[in-house]
Parts: structure tokens; sequence; C-alpha cells
């Protein structure tokens, strides 16, 4: 009985080294080509294409590599009753939250700003932004965005959430609902979505949506692409609406060659490394999840599927 890693390459490497360590009494496969497939019992991954699944009939689990499991949710044959179980690391929660609060505070002090004018040999001083002019919401109050909020109130940003019921986090006002939402965007001078990715919550950063910020907004997305209508955000930072926006994230990663927010000068594009989570504890926690399922035990961090996260 065996693991199989199908993985992107720059991921599967590293995380087959960790199974091995982890557990050398189990075998490993990095790739499906040399996999007997009746002995797979738990497939480590970050997207299934349809016909992959079916080929394995002794799977007990799904494992993600990752905190969001949107793609392994849209596989159209993950059998129903299929666990599937995500990625729960603290250090990455704080690695996100630096990642955020880095593109925050360059935007919030204007340093992109200082930038350009020291390679003009410029030397000009611009008026400080008050604190109160910096409100921070944060999309989502999962592990991520919570961690990312705590850090934004610990340097004393006046910040909000929004999540399904509220989560009463020390200095973080809680907005909930559509109401909430829209309440909550018309404060945010800086909004970040940290969203999961559900049917609800896809394209949820539209023209409508992005209009509802303050004027002079910058958006930040380490949620996943598809939250985001790209085209809308460009037209509002085109129009002046907002100031610009830090992306992590993209519909389609790489974004394509011509895709406008390669040159664009308001925004910062990084490719999706807000944060990884430790190899090391994603081969635990796959190894301890099998083990769990050959016993019947409750898994650790199993995705709740009709939620999608
Ligand atoms: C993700 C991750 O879900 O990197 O994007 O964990």
């Amino acid at each position: 009985m065996a693991i199989l890693v199908h993985l992107p390459s720059f991921m599967a490497g590293p995380i087959t080294a960790a199974l091995q360590r982890t557990a050398p009494d189990i075998p490993v496969w990095n790739g499906r080509e040399a996999a007997p497939p009746e002995a797979v019992e738990a497939i480590i991954a970050w997207g299934l294409k349809p016909g992959v699944l079916p080929t394995y009939p002794n799977l007990r689990l799904v494992c993600a590599a990752t905190a969001g499991v949107d793609k392994l949710l849209a596989a159209p044959d993950l059998p129903e009753g299929m666990p599937v179980t995500r990625i729960v690391d603290p250090g990455q929660q704080t690695g996100i939250a630096h990642y955020v609060l880095a593109t925050a505070l360059r935007h919030a002090r204007g340093l992109g700003t200082y930038a350009e004018q020291q390679r003009r040999g410029e030397w000009k001083r611009h008026p400080g932004r008050d604190l109160s002019r910096c409100r921070v919401g944060v999309l989502g109050l999962g592990e991520i965005g919570s961690a990312v909020a705590r850090m934004f109130a610990a340097i004393g940003y006046p910040v909000a959430g929004w999540s399904r019921s509220g989560k009463g986090i020390p200095g973080v006002t809680d907005y909930t609902g559509d109401e909430g939402f829209a309440a909550m965007l018309s404060k945010s001078d800086i909004l970040v979505c940290a969203l999961p990715l559900t049917s609800q919550t896809n394209g949820l950063l539209n023209r409508q949506t992005l209009s509802l910020l303050p004027a002079g907004a910058f958006f930040i997305n380490v949620g996943r692409g598809e939250h985001l209508v790209e085209a809308d955000l460009i037209a509002l930072i085109d129009a002046g609406h907002l100031a610009g926006a830090a992306l992590d994230v993209f519909a389609k990663e790489p974004p394509a060659a011509d895709d406008p927010i390669w040159n664009h000068p308001r925004i910062e594009a990084t490719p999706h490394i807000a944060a990884d989570p430790s190899y090391e504890l994603v081969a635990q926690q796959c190894v301890e999840n099998l083990r769990r399922a050959r016993d019947g035990r409750e898994l650790l961090n199993q995705v709740d599927r009709n939620a999608g996260y």
C-alpha cells in the first residue's frame, strides 16, 4: 500500500523526500507512471484531471499539499464520500501575513513613489498619511485571514474582517452577510482577499463591488485569482478610482504572455509565493491521516466538501 505524489515538479521532489523521511515503511511514488494502481491508498495533489481518480481502486484519501482545495474539489470524478484533507500550517499563515503586510506598508508609506523619485534623482517629501486613512478590510477570517488581521491590528492599523459569522478577534471589527460586505468595502482603504474559492466567492471582486471601495484604495489578493475579475480591477485603477494592487494569485498561473498585469505600473505581481506550507508538515499530516484512515479514526483538517473549504 502506497502514497502517490501527483504535484507540480517544484513541490513533488521535496514532498516525496519528506514523505520518505517521515514514513520509511510506506512506499511513495513520485508521479503516476510507475505507481501500481492497486497499491495507491492516498494521493497528494494540487488538482486532478478527469480520469485520474478512477484509476485507483483502493484509494482511501485525497490530500491537498496546500491550504486551498478548490482545484481538488473541482475534480468531476471525486467519489462521493472520499475524504479530502488540506494543510493547516501556522508558519505558512505567518508567512502570508508578512507578505500582505510588506505590500500594504510599501503602499501606505509611499515607498513605490520614493523609489520612482530616486531613479529620477528627485528629493521630494510628501505629507505622511494618517493611520485613520489606512483602514484595512480583510475578506475571509479563516486561519490565513485571521493571521493577517491580527498582524495589522498589532501594529496599530484600524482593521475589519468579513466572515460568515464573525470571529471576535480583539482589535478587529466584524462584518457579516451581504450588507456587511458592502459596508466593510466602503471603509477599506486597503482590501485584502484571503477567502477560499467556492461557487459563492468566484468573481466576487468585480467592477460593481470594487467600486464600493473608497477612492484611492489598494487591493491585495492572496486568495485565488478567480475571486477577481482582473479586467475590472485594471479598469478601476486606470480610471483613477483605485491606487493599485498587489496580486500573488491568478486565474491562470502563470498568466498569459499578453496579460496586462505584466506591464501595469500600478500592479505588483508575484508568482504565488506569499508563503508555501512546510513540506515536512505536508508529509507528516498526510502520513498521519493515512494511518487514521486505515484505523477508521477522525482525520486531521478534513475539508467540508459542501462548504468547499
Ligand atoms: C494555497 C497554498 O492554497 O499555497 O494556495 O497553500
